[in-house]
């Protein structure tokens, strides 16, 4: 059926915005523009770039049904989408437009814009990945739809008092949220908790607590095409509004108190970023955002089919880490309690439909569930997962033989202590794909963690290394490098990054390697204003800016960097005369709440800026800065403004890593370890330009392995020794001379897991080569244009190609 509507198609002139945006101003926001504020203007201006995207969006979603495409949907807890406004206005392509606009209406667009609240559903790599995936899906026109939750609490903001983390509730709704579609027409009903009630083969479940998922909508737009997908995430609503019993018992309290504690489930994002909590409200966070969504894919499936046996013809669900791995028994459960289904049949659809990708080897972040909590939030669904237990362990059986051992080792519950469920495994068993997020991590993830599983299912492990979009992280991070680009080879990298390749053609002309190193001084000098203005500290433009951003955590190495930072110190003291190479070593991160060794080393960072900072012999030759509430919003400012990314994890570690890919792009040199996805960044970019150091993954290893002693490097390291001794001597925290003493103990006597006193040595020489190279502004440029024509690769829009026609099969829509 089609239905013939009259609306008025928006123009996308300067007048046609104007006039919009003064619309929606009085209209949708309500106010007067001589009283509005700079927030209703910003209001009034989403509402218009929104209608601009909205007749695309339903002409997409049209072709979607109408060719009967097979659809993706990506579930993730996570998605880092920052800001919306000036995302949208790249994708149509109409930032100069609405610039003019506002101006002709008197509002400056830059200050409007930076009241837009970053939507920080996430806590780091695995939620912008997600948020990056679906730009990529969105511009290469494919059928992918996002599911996720929408917290009403997103990402804690971090505030630096006394050089302490202290953490804030970040309420982004506070104002409301333009740029979401409520969906109140659109809600499934969640059950948790209650009991199992078996009726020959059937199962019932009975008597259970119920709270309803309710959909918001928001437009993922393509870039350069009309192609615009669907985020949608999913919010509590308390399935007994008013309790009537209570209500008329006149216990009112009692009766909201309820409500409240039902919709507790969709309150806040748990901000453990590879590391595993337990909480109960956790699982049933992950239960609750993937029973919404499975209700809805298969309704959708259902109303266009009329049947749900071709359900693996078309829908593909990708599993974003484990967090949504209960996907898997409530797909089950609704083909077999709810659609009739048998046991083969719904098994069989089931290992069709899923694909999950890993995100981490580490085994603090590795979810299990314990059997006793699984039973009693879901009992159908832990009664669902032992079945799949049993069906799986007949198939090791079968191939491998009685082994008691590998058994054990490979059931979906450990038995060891407290009996819990590894979901890792059962997104493995369940998954027709499996697939790590780099080279190196695709390799040591079959060779550790899914050992057995790759020897029984060889041909279900597979490699897509990550990638970025080169819209956000270049285009609309840093427009002035982007100038430079168009100028040299025109605008069409923006989609297909490979172009990048081109600039090598163009390192001979002096005028361009000059104005490649313009933009980078005019993006330093935006970070020194912001700095100035936010933190009142001065950075001169002319250092070196060694930049380290990305979640604080000991596998990440702050401290190695740290350990560098004392070093540079104690040499500048020692040799005053001697010609440094001025650096502002810039941190950036948040900290688990929880995470109590991750907090001091936010302590030590600002400790030591303190000492260094204001310590009159060593000028302007160094500085350390810590910026507070590092977010998607604030890596936009501060990478583009990089001369030195800083990789340095553990080998072995980082799974892959997608910062260290956005810095290289915009024409950061790397200094860092042969770790995720640096060892394809260094193939790439040519061994020559990119400060490799430190033990590779088999040397950590076998470090590891053989006995590590780190106070034996302590004791032979002349210059390591200082620094270590000013830890442990309060030289940093004269207040507290002991508040660093357990940073000293981790690192020389119980063991330094993460192994920095080994790599230290190369890593000191590594920066020494670095200075060197610094020195020479001209050739420093040169290596830095090589590294931004070197990222074609890491393009998302390559990353998600490689997951459609590998894992997905799904095919862009005809528009
Ligand atoms: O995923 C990113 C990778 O680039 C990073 O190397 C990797 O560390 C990151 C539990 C995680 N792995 N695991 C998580 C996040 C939240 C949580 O609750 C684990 N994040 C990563 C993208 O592939």
């Amino acid at each position: 059926m089609t239905v013939d509507f009259v609306h008025d198609s928006p123009g996308t002139d300067v007048a046609s915005l104007k006039r919009s945006i003064a619309n929606k101003l009085v209209f949708a926001v309500g106010k007067d523009p001589i009283t509005a504020q700079p927030r209703d203007w910003l209001f009034a201006t989403m509402l218009a770039v929104r209608d601009r995207l909205v007749e695309r969006w339903m002409r997409t979603t049209r072709a979607q049904y109408s060719q009967e495409s097979k659809r993706v949907y990506y579930l993730s807890m996570e998605f880092l989408m920052g800001r919306a406004l000036s995302n949208a206005l790249l994708a149509l392509g109409l930032y100069d437009e609405v610039r003019g606009a506002l101006d002709s209406l008197g509002i400056d667009y830059d200050e409007i814009d930076e009241m837009e609240p970053d939507a920080a559903l996430g806590n780091g790599g695995l939620g912008r990945l997600a948020a990056c995936f679906l730009d990529a899906m969105a511009t290469l026109g494919l059928p992918g739809y996002g599911y996720g939750i929408r917290y009403d609490y997103g990402m804690f903001k971090q505030r630096v008092i006394e050089g302490n983390q202290v953490e804030a509730p970040d309420y982004w709704l506070a104002h409301g949220y333009p740029w979401e579609f409520a969906r109140p027409e659109v809600q499934y009903l969640v059950r948790f908790g209650g009991r199992l009630q078996e009726e020959g083969r059937k199962v019932r479940w009975v008597e259970t607590q119920d709270v309803f998922a309710m959909a918001h909508d928001h437009i993922v737009p393509g870039y350069d095409t009309p192609a615009t997908n669907t985020l949608r995430l999913w919010s509590a609503r308390s399935s007994n509004e008013i309790n009537l019993t209570k209500f008329n018992q006149g216990d009112y309290f009692a009766a909201v108190e309820e409500k409240n504690l039902s919709e507790n489930v969709s309150r806040v994002l748990y901000p453990d970023d590879s590391t595993y909590s337990g909480k109960e409200l956790r699982l049933r966070q992950e239960y609750f955002f993937v029973s919404a969504s499975l209700q809805d894919i298969l309704h959708r499936h259902h109303r266009a089919y009329g049947q749900v046996d071709n359900l693996a013809d078309k829908v593909a669900i990708h599993l974003n880490d484990t967090h949504p791995v209960l996907a898997i028994p409530e797909l089950l459960r609704m083909l077999i309690d709810e659609y009739g289904m048998d046991w083969p049949g719904a098994w069989g659809i089931t290992r069709r439909v899923f694909s999950y990708t890993n995100h981490t080897l580490m085994s603090e972040a590795l979810e299990t569930w314990p059997v006793d909590m699984l039973g009693r939030v879901l009992p159908r669904h832990l009664k669902l997962i032992f079945d799949i237990n049993d069906e799986f362990l007949d198939e090791v059986r079968l191939r491998f033989g009685e082994d008691a051992d590998l058994i054990r080792r490979m059931s979906l519950v450990d038995e060891h202590g407290e009996r819990r469920v590894r979901m890792a495994y059962l997104a493995v068993v369940a998954s027709h794909k499996v697939n790590g997020v780099s080279a190196l991590h695709s390799e040591l993830m079959v060779q550790s963690i899914f050992a057995d599983f790759a020897k029984l299912y060889p041909e279900r492990f597979t490699n897509k290394t990550n990638g970025i979009t080169p819209r956000r992280w270049l285009a609309q991070a840093n427009p002035a490098l982007s100038g430079v680009i168009d100028h040299y080879i025109g605008k069409t990298w923006r989609s297909n990054l490979n172009e990048l390749a081109e600039l090598r053609q163009h390192l001979d002309y002096p005028a361009f390697v000059k104005a490649v190193a313009e933009a980078k001084f005019s993006n330093k000098e935006r970070l020194a204003r912001f700095v100035a203005r936010k933190l009142g500290g001065v950075i001169d433009p002319h250092a070196l800016f060694d930049v380290q951003v990305k979640r604080i955590h000991e596998y990440k190495r702050q401290l190695l960097n740290v350990l560098h930072v004392i070093t540079r110190y104690n040499r500048i003291l020692k040799h005053p005369d001697k010609d440094w190479v001025p650096r502002v070593v810039i941190f950036a991160g948040k900290a688990a709440s929880a995470y109590r060794m991750a907090k001091l080393i936010i302590k030590l960072i600002n400790d030591v800026g303190v000492r260094i900072n204001n310590d009159p012999r060593v000028g302007d030759r160094l500085k350390v800065v810590f910026i507070p509430n590092y977010g998607v919003t604030l890596a936009e400012l501060i990478i583009p403004a990089a001369d030195l990314s800083e990789q340095i994890s553990t080998a072995g570690t980082e799974a892959s890593g997608t910062g260290n890919m956005k810095f290289a792009l915009n024409g950061a040199l790397t200094i860092g370890t042969l770790d995720g996805a640096n060892v394809e960044m260094r193939e790439e970019v040519g061994e020559d330009n990119i400060f490799i150091f430190g033990n590779t993954a088999d040397e950590v290893a076998n470090l590891r392995r053989d006995g590590y002693n780190p106070r034996l490097l302590y004791e032979q390291d002349q210059e390591l020794h200082e620094v270590l001794n000013m830890l442990a001597s309060g030289y940093f925290s004269p207040d507290d001379p002991e508040r660093f003493r357990l940073v000293f103990d981790v690192l020389v006597n119980w063991g330094d897991h993460y192994q920095l006193l080994a790599d230290y040595r190369s890593y000191v020489d590594t920066q020494d080569e670095v200075d060197a190279l610094y020195r020479q502004p001209e050739a420093w440029t040169r290596r830095a244009i090589l590294n931004i024509a070197g990222m074609g690769k890491f393009s998302a829009d390559r990353t998600i190609r490689e997951y459609a026609e590998d894992i997905w099969k799904v095919r862009p829509v005809k528009l």
